[in-house]
Order: C-alpha cells, then sequence, then structure tokens
C-alpha cells in the first residue's frame, strides 16, 4: 500500500514537471518583430554595409551589390551568406533605402538572436541597364529577373566566395526576398536545393512559378530542406500565389512556415520577414514548431 502511494507521487511530481515545461517550450518560436525593432541604437555594436562590384559574365557588365557584414566580422572565421533580393521597382538598395535592415539584424545580434552572418543584397534586374526606372513591367526588364539566376550561381556566388571569409557548402547558404525577389528565391532556391537549404518568399509576386514546376519531387525537397518560409500580408493583392504554394506544399506534406499577418504589399511586413526568417537560419530547426507560426497580436519576442 505505501510502495502503491509512492509510486502515485512519482507519477504526480513527473506530471506536474511535464505540464510546467509546455509553457517554456511554446515560447521557443520566433514571433511577430515588437516595436522599436528597426529603430537605430546607439550604444550596441554595429555591422557594417559596403557596395561590391563583380564581373558579370551571364549579363556582360560589371554589376553592383550590398554586402552586410555583422558586427565584429573578422577574416579569421568564417560566415553563412543570406542572399536577400529585392522587388519589382527596385535595385540592390531597395532593402537599405525601404527596409534598413543592417538596424533590424544589429539589434537582433545585440539580444544573441542570430547566427552570425554576411548578407548581400543584389541587383536582381540581369540586364545590362540594370537601373531602376522607366517601365518596370517591360517584358526585358522582367525577363531579366528570371536571367538573374544564372548571373547569382555562376557569377556573384563565386564572388562573394573568392572575397569574403564565407562557408561554401548548402546549408550555409539562405535565399530569401520580396515580391518579386520572394518568386525569385523559391524559384531559384528550390530549384537548386544543392546550392541552397534555407528559402524564403515575402509576398511572392507573379513570377512564382506553379507550385508543381517549383517542387516537381516534394520527397527530394522533404529531404533537402532546412527551412521554407512563405509569408504575406493578409490583405496582398497578390497572395493567392504564396497561398497555392502553401496548399501544395501542405498536400504534398513538405514542411514549411505559412506566416499571414495583417497588412499590404509592402515593407513592413517584409522587414517583419527579414526579423522572422533571419532568426531562424543557420541554427538547428524544430520542423514541429511550423503549424505554430501563427501571428499574434501581442506578440513580444522579449
Ligand atoms: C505583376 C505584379 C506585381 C508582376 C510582378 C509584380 C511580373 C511584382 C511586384 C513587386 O515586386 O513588388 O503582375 O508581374
Amino acid at each position: 500500500m505505501k510502495k502503491l502511494l509512492q509510486i502515485k507521487k512519482i507519477f504526480f511530481i513527473a506530471s506536474v514537471f511535464v505540464v510546467l515545461s509546455i509553457p517554456t517550450y511554446s515560447q521557443d518560436i520566433v514571433k511577430q518583430a515588437p516595436v522599436g525593432f528597426d529603430v537605430y541604437k546607439e550604444n550596441i555594436l554595429h555591422g557594417k554595409i559596403d557596395t561590391i562590384s563583380y564581373e558579370s559574365k551571364t549579363v556582360g557588365t560589371t554589376r553592383r551589390a550590398l554586402v552586410y557584414t555583422p558586427p565584429g566580422y573578422s577574416e579569421s572565421k568564417k560566415y553563412p551568406v543570406l542572399y536577400l533580393l529585392h522587388g519589382i521597382g527596385g535595385d540592390e538598395k531597395e532593402w537599405y533605402n525601404g527596409g534598413n535592415p543592417q538596424i533590424i539584424l544589429d539589434n537582433l545580434y545585440a539580444q544573441n538572436k542570430l547566427t552570425p552572418m554576411i548578407v548581400i543584397m543584389p541587383n536582381g534586374r540581369a540586364i545590362k541597364d540594370d537601373r531602376a526606372i522607366g517601365n518596370h513591367m517591360a517584358a526585358d526588364k522582367v525577363a531579366g529577373f528570371a536571367v538573374f539566376e544564372k548571373d547569382l550561381l555562376n557569377d556573384l556566388i563565386p564572388y562573394v566566395e573568392s572575397k569574403f571569409s564565407v562557408l561554401t557548402d548548402r546549408e550555409s547558404r539562405a535565399i530569401a526576398g520580396l515580391s518579386m525577389g520572394g518568386g525569385q528565391s523559391l524559384n531559384f532556391g528550390l530549384g537548386n536545393l544543392d546550392k541552397f537549404a534555407w528559402v524564403g518568399g515575402f509576398s511572392s509576386a507573379p513570377n512564382t512559378k506553379s507550385p508543381e514546376l517549383l517542387v516537381p519531387d516534394p520527397a527530394i525537397a522533404k529531404n533537402q530542406l532546412k527551412l521554407l518560409w512563405i509569408s504575406c500580408g493578409a490583405s496582398d493583392g497578390l497572395i493567392s500565389f504564396s497561398k497555392r504554394t502553401h496548399d501544395y506544399l501542405e498536400e504534398k506534406g513538405v514542411p514549411h512556415i505559412y506566416y499571414i499577418e495583417p497588412g499590404v504589399h509592402d515593407f513592413k511586413v517584409w522587414k517583419n520577414g527579414l526579423y522572422m526568417f533571419s532568426q531562424l537560419i543557420f541554427k538547428p530547426v524544430d520542423v514541429s514548431s511550423f503549424p505554430r507560426y501563427v501571428y499574434s497580436e501581442n506578440a513580444t519576442s522579449k
């Protein structure tokens, strides 16, 4: 009888531990950016933004990109690389001008929330005159966004890997972008799983390939991807391109985060995309947490 009571007691204590550990566990996911995430702070370490130029055999010109190196960047360490792509009306400076990614990332580094990485912001319009002028929808300009796949793989990545102290395996390479760049990221990332293990599309545009072309072999994608991130503003006119991709991935059992937040087609959503995606990459991923990525009004990541 005494023994039974003891067993009951042990069982009770064990259950208390299990119950208490649930809330701790559920705090693990990355939450919507809190107020102040994009505000410059004087008294923390800051990364550095530079312009780089590389010879593009694909386009036949010298092309530009911005590079953000993290606080404390050292040639004696090797870093993973995030390629961060702009939208149809932008160029290599669009993220910098509209989203101040260096402020968002500096603040996250100050809170120890990022694996140190280099961020490359290229010009994704791979045509001779790649300036963001005139009619952005002109056929030759739109076509340049598809040609950028070759420029990225054959010209820019080799340049970055020859000039910076970076890791070169697929698990050390991520690609994400906004709108037209979100479509590029899904197309190029999922189309080159030997090159990219982390893929993110923020408010992806109509250039996003149809799901069957994007992920023709769900088993390979499931096996190769570390993280596939798809986010969009709930009131974005382009949401159908994210939703159809999500629906297909869900049907085929390919793990991914589908994160819908209040908002339209603008930098508020894209900055939060960078805030959340950057915290998830280049570290262990818990696939079972993906369904818990649901927008929460009073989220703070503190
Ligand atoms: C389109 C609508 C929007 C399109 C591209 C976009 C190529 C891109 C928008 C953006 O990058 O912000 O029909 O076709």
